[in-house]
């Protein structure tokens, strides 16, 4: 099966290079079938070099390419990314690599091999290993997860994780189930959606390393944003 592996990006001018190097290289180790695969940076709105080192590596390596969508927000970002894309298998993850790669393998197995539509990585299983957590980040998180258990009902783990495969074919019908936030939510959004319309979910564990230094979040107006958007999915799953 072929896969896009979208990297949503917002002024990254200093690890962008390296990071997509790493990605690529351990791609090209593991899936050695020609256009088997891409890596797409979805930048929106960088005010730095992202854009043009974005450009760059498209022109260094053959299977990285780039989108860039004038409005800023990682949902706008990944929808743009995977509406262009042609692949069976479409997903995303953080360019600070915080899941480790090797992981990638299981998720593609899970949907290209096992039958899964959607792969999630979970930092809240008992097999997870997280390590550099800030505890804040932590409790956040936690917090954030019980919500949408209690709130909205669901049942996966870790809504937040940036790390997720979908089998292409499901993306239309999980978008108009209501996965179309903007922003951050939209990551959660998608398994929400993916639950309500009983698809196969596939919870991996994964390991975590945070990198502090280079977190953009910042937790009280993401929250609020957060618990506004849960409010309106729950109204529309119960419209
Ligand atoms: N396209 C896009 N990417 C973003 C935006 N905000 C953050 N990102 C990217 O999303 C990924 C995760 O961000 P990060 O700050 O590491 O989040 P954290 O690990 O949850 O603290 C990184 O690859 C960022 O460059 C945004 O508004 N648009
Ligand atoms: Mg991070």
């Amino acid at each position: 099966m072929t896969f896009d592996v979208t990297i949503p990006v917002l002024n990254e001018e200093e690890t962008l290079a390296e990071q997509v190097g790493i990605l690529h290289s351990f791609l090209k180790e593991h899936f050695t079938t020609s256009n088997q695969w891409r890596i797409v940076i979805a930048d929106n709105g960088s005010e730095d070099r992202t854009r043009a080192i974005a450009e760059e590596l498209s022109q260094t390596y053959d299977e990285v390419f780039w989108v860039s969508v004038s409005r800023r927000g990682v949902g706008l970002a990944l929808k743009t990314s995977w509406g262009q894309s042609e692949a069976d298998i479409v997903g995303y993850m953080d360019l600070d690599l915080a899941t480790d790669l090797p992981h990638f393998l299981e998720a593609y197995r899970a949907i290209a091999e096992e039958g899964y539509d959607v792969v999630y990585g979970s930092r809240l299983h008992r097999d997870s290993q997280v390590i550099n957590r800030p505890f804040k980040r932590e409790v956040a998180s936690r917090v954030f997860n019980f919500l949408l258990k209690s709130y909205l009902g669901v049942r996966f783990s870790d809504g937040m994780c940036g790390f997720k495969f979908l089998r292409r074919e499901v993306l239309a019908e999980l978008m108009d189930g209501g996965a179309q936030n903007d922003g951050w939510f939209f990551s959660t959004e998608l398994l929400t959606v993916a639950e309500w319309q009983k698809r196969k979910l596939f919870e991996l564990p994964v390991k975590w390393t945070d990198d502090i230094s280079s977190s953009k979040v910042q937790i009280i107006p993401l929250a609020k944003r957060y618990i506004r958007s849960m409010v309106e999915l729950k109204r529309l799953k119960s419209s």
